[in-house]
């Protein structure tokens, strides 16, 4: 055999910062390095490989991702065997970027048959920031003829097993050619035959490069066994008729377990999945390889700081509901790292309307962003009971805002707008103390911005007296015409003010008493 056959050549290429230099490192020294420069050069590697008593010459070149140093790249890639294409799961782009980075593998070869294209799903580890799917993945990766692996450079285990199966495939799949085996059958079995056909325990290799070690029973593989597929994934079970029974394990080639029902090959029921480098745990309902219906992910990598979480049993962070083709997706309860529990509907893995607790006590219902923070319509309160009798009487609240004084609120409500996790826009806030020094409650109706009453708003009072202004940062505006008008509907009594009065009024901090002395009302709250 030449030594021309014995020596591939495998080329990582993708954007810049995806992760290729770190993969090439972590390879070649078991070194994780995460302050990488831009690679303007492209780098070679020699290892040596042995397969079935073989040996093969490893050629390995890393190459710069960035746009000024292409043309270098081109060069260097040329007669490769072995494309690694990398993206990265936490940048759209890189991912987009995978079908330019195919065309130029293709630049200067007439023909792409013997080419073996992996698609590498780098970053594993930041699996909370993880924006593109396995199914997109996996998706294109069949598109180029080309198999899917998902990794992460930081763990030294995850990339050496993945060259050695990208290897090792890619020798199988050459089989033929490599070693000369033209003639030779490639479905090899190696174990016992009874009546001409495999009974008892056998080894046999398939032409596809699967290896399948247990038990037969006249041709077909029956009772204990384990198949690695010519993925690297690794399936035991108990065999009946040629094909493998309900309850399984699998192991993936990224080390990933797999523990419960399969239909058809794929994932389907109830089945436990560990993410092993990750450190979640997945329990519940499969379809067809993704998690669908009900099911628990436990995010054991990430405990949860909440001062009363231990009567909840709860330490890590974890999400308990329904899911969609993979994702978090329907409703739902999500207890975060950070404390905050969020029960509501999600979608995309993401919260997008909900009962937010936080560990301020505070509470909110209402729309969400993909942060879960507040965005949108919503009502944020304190007391539980408050928000239940403040919900009841909406319809009333919204007709006639001076209903609200009668539902003896105990604490605060704030109803309306949010932007940013803060009041911004329309609001009606209700709460005592809305200015120093004075013990009755009030209702701002209103516009608001990052928090704080801005723009119109108009204050309503107990005795139906109410105040129209504009505001900005919660202060009285002076900039404006200084002209504020304070309503007195009881006594068909229109006051206007300059702004000095109200200035001195709201900023001196005088309290202001609703009277006993009905007559004199009016001036009270004024002077006092
Ligand atoms: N969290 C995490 N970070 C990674 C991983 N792989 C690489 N990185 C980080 O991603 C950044 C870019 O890595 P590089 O290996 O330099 O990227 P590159 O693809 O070689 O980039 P160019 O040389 O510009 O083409 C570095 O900060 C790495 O530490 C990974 O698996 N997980
Ligand atoms: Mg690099």
């Amino acid at each position: 055999m030449s030594n021309k056959i014995n020596k591939i050549k495998i080329s990582l290429i993708g954007e810049s910062d995806v992760g290729k230099s770190t993969m090439f490192y972590q390879y070649d020294e078991n070194e994780y390095y995460n302050d990488l420069l831009m690679t303007t050069m492209s780098d070679t590697i020699y290892t040596n490989f042995n397969y079935e008593n073989k040996e093969f010459l490893i050629e390995i070149i890393d190459t710069p991702g960035n746009e000024r140093f292409r043309t270098i790249t081109s060069i260097f890639i040329n007669n490769t065997q072995i494309f690694f294409l990398i993206y990265d799961i936490t940048n759209r782009n890189s991912f987009e970027k995978l079908d330019y980075w195919y065309k130029m593998t293709c630049l200067n070869c007439n023909n792409n048959q013997n080419i073996f294209y992996s698609v590498i799903a780098n970053k594993s580890d930041l699996y909370d920031k993880k924006i593109i799917s396995n199914e997109e993945g996996i998706n294109f990766a069949k598109k180029i003829n080309g198999y899917f692996f998902e990794v992460t450079s930081t763990d030294n285990k995850n990339i050496t097993k993945l060259f050695q199966n990208i290897i090792k495939k890619y020798i199988i799949k050459n089989k033929k050619n490599i070693f000369n085996e033209v003639n030779k059958k490639s479905n090899q079995y190696n174990g016992q035959i009874i009546n001409g056909k495999k009974n008892g325990f056998g080894k046999m290799n398939y032409e596809n490069g699967d290896l399948y070690e247990g038990n037969w029973k006249d041709g077909l593989r029956e009772g204990e066994g384990t198949l690695i597929n010519n993925n690297g994934d690794k399936y035991y079970g108990i065999w009946e008729n040629d094909s493998l029974k309900d309850k399984i394990e699998i192991e993936y080639i990224n080390g990933d377990i797999y523990k419960g029902n399969l239909k058809e090959g794929k994932k389907n029921g109830f089945g436990i999945y560990t993410y092993k480098l990750l450190n979640i745990v997945y329990e519940g309902y499969f379809e067809n390889d993704f998690k669908n219906g009900k099911g628990k992910i436990t995010f054991f990598n990430k405990r949860i700081n909440r001062r009363n979480i231990d009567s909840n049993n709860i330490n890590y962070e974890l999400y308990e509901g329904d899911f969609l083709n993979d994702k978090i997706e329907g409703n739902g309860i999500y207890y975060y790292d950070d404390g905050k529990i969020i029960e509501g509907i999600f979608k995309n893995n993401k919260p997008i309307k909900g009962h937010v607790i936080y560990t301020n006590d505070k509470k909110y219902y209402g729309e969400l962003d993909d942060d879960g923070n507040k965005n949108g319509k919503g009502i944020y309160y304190k007391n539980e009971n408050d928000y239940k009798i403040f919900n009841e009487n909406i319809d009333k609240i919204n007709e006639d805002i001076f209903e609200l004084f009668k539902l003896n609120i105990q604490d605060f409500i704030y109803y309306g707008e949010f932007n940013n996790n803060k009041k911004n826009g329309n609001g009606i806030l209700y709460m005592k103390n809305m200015f120093k020094n004075y013990d009755k409650y009030v209702i701002y109706k209103g516009n608001f911005i990052n928090g704080l009453k801005n723009n119109n708003g108009t204050l309503y009072f107990y005795d139906k007296s109410y105040l129209i202004a504009k505001w900005r940062n919660n202060e009285i505006n002076n900039n404006e015409d200084g002209i504020f008008y304070l309503y007195y509907i009881s006594r068909d009594f229109i006051k206007k003010l300059n702004t000095d009065e109200w200035i001195s009024y709201i900023n001196n901090k005088k309290k202001i008493v609703y009277g006993n002395n009905k007559k004199n009302r009016a001036q009270k709250v004024l002077y006092r």
